[in-house]
């Protein structure tokens, strides 16, 4: 394993982001948000590598392909989490620590967007910050494994 390397997960329409209903998710691209955490990474010794798709069997072959590649990962499931045990199951099959990621405050939207089926497997959630939800989402991994030096969880 490459202890310094985190995996950020995408799920569907996240491809759209900056394109289409920027009152709801802002005008950064999905790009845009990736070259910032890039840097951000980088500066902390991070290594980053991304991967979106609107198909839920390539996000979970991606969790798959993940163990023993990555350290953690930081994944936005989309409209998934609302509803895909299939991605609950690989989750939790990878054995890899895992932080649902949204830009939005899902609690603050329509109900069905409430329940996520993927928290529960995930060490934590991070939703409401728009892009920035990112960034604190890798913050909180990179402290999670002790990459910055502290001794883990807190
Ligand atoms: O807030 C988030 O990050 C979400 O994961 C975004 C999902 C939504 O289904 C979740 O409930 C919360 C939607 C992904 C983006 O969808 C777009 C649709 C149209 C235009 C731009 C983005």
């Amino acid at each position: 394993m490459v202890a310094h390397k985190i995996l950020v997960l995408n799920g569907p329409n996240l491809n759209l982001l900056g394109f289409r209903e920027p009152e709801v998710y802002g005008t950064d691209t999905l790009e845009d948000i990736m070259k910032d955490l890039r840097t951000n990474a980088a500066e902390r010794g991070v290594e980053i590598v991304d991967f979106q798709s609107n198909v839920e069997g390539e996000l979970i072959d991606r969790l798959h392909q993940a163990r023993g590649e990555v350290a953690g990962v930081v994944f936005n499931p989309g409209a998934f989490t609302h509803y895909s045990i299939a991605l609950r199951d690989a989750i939790a099959g990878a054995e890899l620590p895992v932080v649902e990621t949204h830009l939005s405050n899902i609690h603050a939207r329509e109900e069905f967007r409430h329940k996520s089926v993927l928290a529960a497997v995930c060490v934590g959630v991070v939703a409401g910050f728009g892009r920035h939800s990112y960034v604190v989402a890798l913050d909180a991994l990179i402290r999670h494994l002790g990459l910055d030096g502290s001794t883990g969880r807190g």
